[in-house]
């Protein structure tokens, strides 16, 4: 199967069949370590809910002023495209140190950016350009050469912990991993491959077993948050764009209790905000039990583990 077109179906249908190439960042799997006494947030899938954004960010305690609780911020992808505000999202993360993993909408649009120049295209055709065209033209290089950087996953080695926008196939190491697969699958099939349709084979969570490393990722509204029992898979695509909810997983350290000093290992909580408005529609969006919970400060202490 011809890899350019085998995933066709989620963003852009005509677009993936015109637009078929975008290069990949220098660094596909990026692994780092990060400070162990400041916390980190993930986000889902953002989507261009600036809004939501920022009131999570408050939420989370996670003021960018510093005064608070500056951790470090990372989003799982598709931080642009369909939603109100991509260019004020992109800003906001390109001029803080956000890290963030390439989505397939930010595939999809290097791959536009690719091919399709503004200075070539005449205002009458701009017209007739959809939203995903019109979008990749609006980008600066500056914007370009950031979403380009992205990697396809990331590896926080202290918390032993991966972030990756769709997935990972199982039983293969995450350096040969396939980042189309990164960026679209939804389930594996019996055969351990990849799909991106999510009525066959089984969620790739279910397969997902790497020691006791943990997947953080998004891409899945329809089932909206995923929590694999444990605690070795978080989905945290809760359809904030479709009108319902923008999650993060919090990870902060917690302190022995008689010193409140000695650093004892990690906790993990969620928290979200509801979706100011639905701003897509989608059919096939539904909505998902799980992800319309109130998640207010969901599943406190999941799994608290010791992972420095
Ligand atoms: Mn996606």
């Amino acid at each position: 199967m011809n890899l350019s077109n085998k995933y066709n179906s989620d963003v852009v249908e005509n677009l993936s069949v015109r637009y078929n190439y975008a290069a990949l960042p220098t660094v596909q799997h990026l692994t780092l370590t990060l400070p162990v006494s400041s916390p980190i947030m993930i986000i889902g899938d953002i989507h261009g809910c600036y809004d939501e954004l920022r009131e999570l960010i408050e939420k989370c305690g996670f003021n960018d002023t510093g005064i608070n609780r500056l951790g470090t911020i990372i989003t799982v992808g598709d931080l642009v495209a369909k939603g109100p505000k991509s260019i004020e999202v992109l800003e906001y993360c390109m001029s803080r140190p956000v890290l963030a993993i390439r989505g397939n909408h930010e595939h999809c649009l290097l791959k536009i950016a690719t091919t399709l120049h503004r200075e070539s295209i005449s205002d009458s055709m701009l017209q007739n350009l959809d939203k995903h065209e019109k979008l990749a033209l609006s980008f600066t290089e500056a914007q370009l050469q950031w979403i380009q950087s992205l990697p396809i996953s990331l590896y926080v080695s202290n918390h032993d912990l991966y972030v990756v926008h769709a997935g990972f196939k199982p039983n293969v190491p995450i350096e040969t991993q396939s980042p189309e697969d990164c960026m679209h699958m939804r389930n594996v099939d019996d055969h351990g491959n990849a799909m991106e349709e999510s009525h066959e084979g089984q969620p790739w969570i279910n397969t997902w077993k790497q020691g006791s490393s943990t997947v953080v990722f998004g891409h899945d509204s329809v089932r909206g948050l995923q929590l694999r029992d444990d605690g070795m898979a978080y989905g945290l695509d809760s359809g904030c764009v479709y009108g319902e909810k923008l999650t993060a997983l919090v990870i902060e350290p917690t302190y022995d209790n008689g010193s409140g000093t000695r650093l004892m290992g990690t906790q993990k909580r969620f928290v979200s905000v509801n979706a100011h408005r639905k701003y897509v529609s989608s059919k096939k969006y539904r909505r998902n039990g799980s992800s319309s919970d109130s998640t207010e400060q969901l599943a406190l202490n999941l799994h608290s583990h010791d992972a420095f």
